[in-house]
């Protein structure tokens, strides 16, 4: 730092955040025309995007280096949140309205010729992230800093985010998501550098006092590089960091013989292969593929990550033993498991602290948030493969599982069994580690996502190991969205409502306070004005939907709104299955009869993993079958099918708000929690839902009257499961009549769709789509009567969302920070 005698010139002279729009103004300009070098004679919505983002950014930064330097000062124990997915989505609305300068912004470039929303439509989402997972990371990030805690992010910075789907001829196609041409929310850290090794072998040898040593030697060595993207908290100085990672090849790596020799190309194509470590985030969902790059990535991130954390905690000169009171890592999920090897191998190699006191700093550091009971989402290493890549992490994780599993003898003696199945290593042809495992014995505290899904987790996948740590170690945090985001940013005009009705924009903060509307719940007045919104935000994707796709749907039909990840589990089948239904039934009435009807657009969007190719078949059965109904005369306004592509956290932004029923209806037991349940009754819509994740804690708030559910409950699946593999399961008649219409070719060739159909038949019906199809379409039904009772359907939307303070973020990380990580927050002054 600088000598004390300089310091008065630096203060001085130190950057000042501008606060009035006429310091705003004077910063956009400055920045488009020396940043960007452009003038006002070509400054276009993109070049004037991206100089009120360099501004609003610099704003950010000054903010960001005062948190960094009282968070150092405060010394206080802080929280790591490691994710391979950070779904960030845009920035620069977001840290307009939590800097709180949305206004004067908005007002300032409007002066200089622009609108502040085409300007904002410009920013290409951050998407490193699949689904719900990254989301919730990010959500997570906005709560942390908006509730002042020390915290950090740590991920990987992709080159390619998750794929850009295009629609061709009615199939999903893959198109790569480049989107760091201009990024100005990221900076570069090229004085942060990690150096990573991978493969080579371990040395073991005696020192002179007898203990044994070993050295993991060898190998390829990788360049990790940081890229620090400031997180703003709101309505507080608090600026956070996320600290993303890129892979270059390691200074001295370049292969100078290869080069003098003449070969060129070869010596590129090495530097080359470090770079592949972050270029693409894997696209799959829900499924493990046990790629060796996939590895690589993962060790490659929490190498960089821990060795940063190490780095900081040495800076304050305390005792190891202390480790666990300044620092507590969260797994999001086991891709970074590895991290408990990596801190036993820190200490035990590196620092050469006695195993057990080391194994006690891990344990008491790390907590492990599970996201799924799906057996083939559950992370599996091949042993062979860890052995050729990190040898030295497969000897760790050997000796945990040995002490783990002499332990576990010692309680329960002589169950062999048992021994086999909660042990690390499973022994199937190769061996595999099991992460899971690993971050269940690393962990001090082990948690689900929901209420349903943290029993789950007791009573199926990780039984055993309530039975040896007990229950305790076992825990629930209900996962939560950010309001900033997901109420005032995608819906100002329901924001602005509810704050005019409860006086102040405090509800941001403390959403509990949305309780104060529902006194409000049959004002005609004001459910006027709340459904006004509703219309209007209709109205928005209406036009989206025409822009887009050339669908005319009608503003005042039901919006019908199913938008996540394409899965089996989620059974969008279902939905689409359930609208060929509507369309024959439709189709069936005489005209007087249609004219009773609801007219409704059913509005699908999600990508499918590349290599999933039911979840592909789905799509394409929606995409036909809009074709078909959407181009019938008989039909017209009765229903129309829409399939919105490249569904992104952007586009959720502007979906959400425009439901009046979304769809959250997987099998029973599946889905974790879901967020999206959350963000739509947020928005004043309803949902149709299975007693399956965070729907059953959504209904408990808001009441059984304000939800539709139906369908089985997750007690029963086993055995209705059971009943089909033997065969003893007739399928449902009104999906018996769906299937034999796409067989007849209504929807075009049919064996496109033979495997949807015969997933529902000889396939066993996994996803029990049949058991469930009777009751989801009376409860459809049920939803048309409720709509067409505007006054009750208004009443019940406001009474919904006045009790939805339970799902924000903001609760689930002050959870977490009480009952996981024992950490308080850091007021940091202006
Ligand atoms: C962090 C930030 C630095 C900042 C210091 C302030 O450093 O930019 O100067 O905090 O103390 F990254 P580390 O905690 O990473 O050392
Ligand atoms: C996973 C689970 C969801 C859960 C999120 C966040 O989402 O039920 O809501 O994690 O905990 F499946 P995906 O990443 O699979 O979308």
């Amino acid at each position: 730092s600088i000598p004390l005698p300089q310091r008065d010139k630096w203060k001085k002279f130190a950057a000042v955040e501008f606060s009035t729009k006429e310091e705003f103004q004077k910063e956009v300009v400055r920045h488009v025309e020396t940043t960007l070098a452009r003038s006002l004679y070509n400054c276009d919505d993109l070049a004037a995007y991206s100089g009120a983002a360099l501004a609003v950014r610099d704003k950010l930064i000054i903010d960001w280096n005062k948190t960094q330097q009282a968070h150092t000062l405060a010394d206080q124990k802080r929280v790591y949140y490691l994710s391979l997915e950070f779904l960030m989505g845009r920035t620069l609305d977001n840290a307009m309205l939590n800097q709180g300068v949305k206004d004067i912004a908005a007002e300032g470039v409007s002066e200089l010729g622009f609108r502040m929303e085409d300007l904002i439509d410009q920013e290409h989402d951050a998407a490193l992230g699949n689904g719900g997972l990254g989301r919730l990371a990010a959500c997570f990030l906005d709560s942390l800093a908006s509730l002042d805690f020390p915290a950090w992010g740590y991920g990987l910075r992709y080159r390619y985010g998750i794929f850009k789907q295009e629609i061709i001829d009615g199939y999903q196609v893959e198109v790569p998501d480049y989107w760091l041409d201009f990024n100005p929310w990221e900076f570069p850290r090229h004085d942060i550098t990690v150096d990573i090794m991978f493969y080579g072998f371990v040395r073991r040898y005696t020192e002179d006092d007898g203990s044994t040593v070993n050295i993991w030697e060898g190998g390829e060595v990788v360049q990790a590089l940081a890229y620090d993207v400031p997180v703003p908290g709101y309505g507080t100085a608090t600026t956070n960091n996320l600290r993303l990672w890129s892979s270059k090849p390691s200074t001295g790596e370049f292969d100078f013989q290869k080069f003098n020799s003449g070969d060129y190309e070869s010596s590129v194509r090495d530097q080359q292969r470090a770079e592949t470590i972050s270029a693409v985030l894997y696209p799959n969902d829900n499924i493990d593929v046990g790629k060796e790059l996939r590895l690589k990535q993962q060790y490659f991130w929490v190498a960089a990550s821990l060795y940063d954390i190490v780095r900081r905690f040495k800076k304050s000169h305390r005792a190891w033993t202390e480790f666990p009171h300044q620092v507590a890592i969260q797994l999001n999920d086991t891709h970074p498991t590895l991290a408990i090897v990596e801190l036993m191998r820190i200490l035990v190699d590196k620092e050469h602290l006695d195993w057990d006191t080391a194994w006690n700093i891990v344990t008491e550091t790390f907590g492990y948030t599970n996201h799924t009971v799906l057996p083939e989402a559950l992370e599996k290493w091949s042993v062979p493969l860890f052995q050729n890549l990190l040898p030295r992490h497969l000897q760790i994780i050997y000796d945990i599982n040995l002490f783990f599993l002499q332990s576990v003898e010692r309680r329960f003696p002589k169950d062999r069994e048992l021994l086999s199945r909660v042990s690390i290593i499973e022994e199937s042809n190769p061996q595999v580690i099991r992460m899971a495992y690993l971050a269940i014995i690393g962990s001090k505290k082990v948690n689900g996502v929901a209420e349903l899904h943290s029993d789950l987790i007791k009573t199926t996948i990780f039984k055993d190991f309530v039975k040896i740590f007990g229950p305790d170690k076992f825990t629930n945090v209900t996962n939560g969205v950010t309001p900033r985001r997901w109420l005032h940013q995608a819906n100002p005009q329901l924001s602005a409502l509810i704050k005019e009705k409860l006086g102040s924009y405090d509800f941001l903060k403390d959403l509990s306070l949305l309780s104060g509307l529902e006194k409000f719940a049959d004002d005609k007045e004001f459910q006027k004005e709340w459904m006004d919104i509703k219309l209007r935000n209709k109205q928005r994707l209406a036009k989206y939907i025409k822009e887009t796709t050339g669908i005319t749907v009608n503003p005042s039909a039901l919006f019908d709104i199913q938008v996540k990840r394409i899965h089996e589990y989620k059974r969008q089948q279902m939905n689409i299955f359930g609208v060929i239904s509507r369309y024959l039934s439709l189709k069936a009435m005489t005209k007087e009869e249609r004219a009773k009807q609801v007219p409704r657009v059913s509005i699908f969007g999600g990508k499918a993993a590349p290599g999933y190719w039911m979840a592909k078949t789905i799509i394409r059965l929606i995409t036909a079958v809009s074709e078909v109904v959407n181009n019938d005369a008989d039909i017209g306004d009765l229903l129309k099918v829409v399939f919105i592509e490249d569904y992104n956290v952007s586009k959720a932004e502007f979906l959400c708000p425009a439901s009046d029923l979304s769809e959250h209806i997987s099998t029973a037991g599946t889905e974790a929690s879901g967020t999206s349940n959350m963000k739509f009754v947020l928005n004043g819509g309803l949902i149709i839902g299975t007693c399956d994740g965070a729907n059953i804690e959504i209904t408990r708030e808001v009441g059984e009257e304000r939800i539709f559910l139906f369908g089985n409950l997750a007690e029963d699946v086993e055995d209705l499961r059971h009943a089909h593999r033997y065969g003893k399961t007739p399928m449902d008649p009104a999906l018996k009549e769906v299937c034999d219409e796409i067989q007849k070719g209504t929807f075009g060739e049919p064996g496109v769709f033979a495997g949807l159909i015969h997933a529902l038949t000889e396939g066993g019906d996994y996803y029990l789509v049949s058991d469930d199809f009777a009751s989801y379409l009376s409860t459809h039904k049920l939803v048309d009567e409720a709509f067409k009772d505007t006054a009750t359907w208004a009443h019940n939307t406001i009474v919904a969302v006045s009790r939805m303070g339970f799902f924000t973020s903001d609760r689930a990380i002050n959870e977490y920070a009480e009952e996981i990580w024992s950490i308080d927050p850091v007021k940091v002054d202006v």
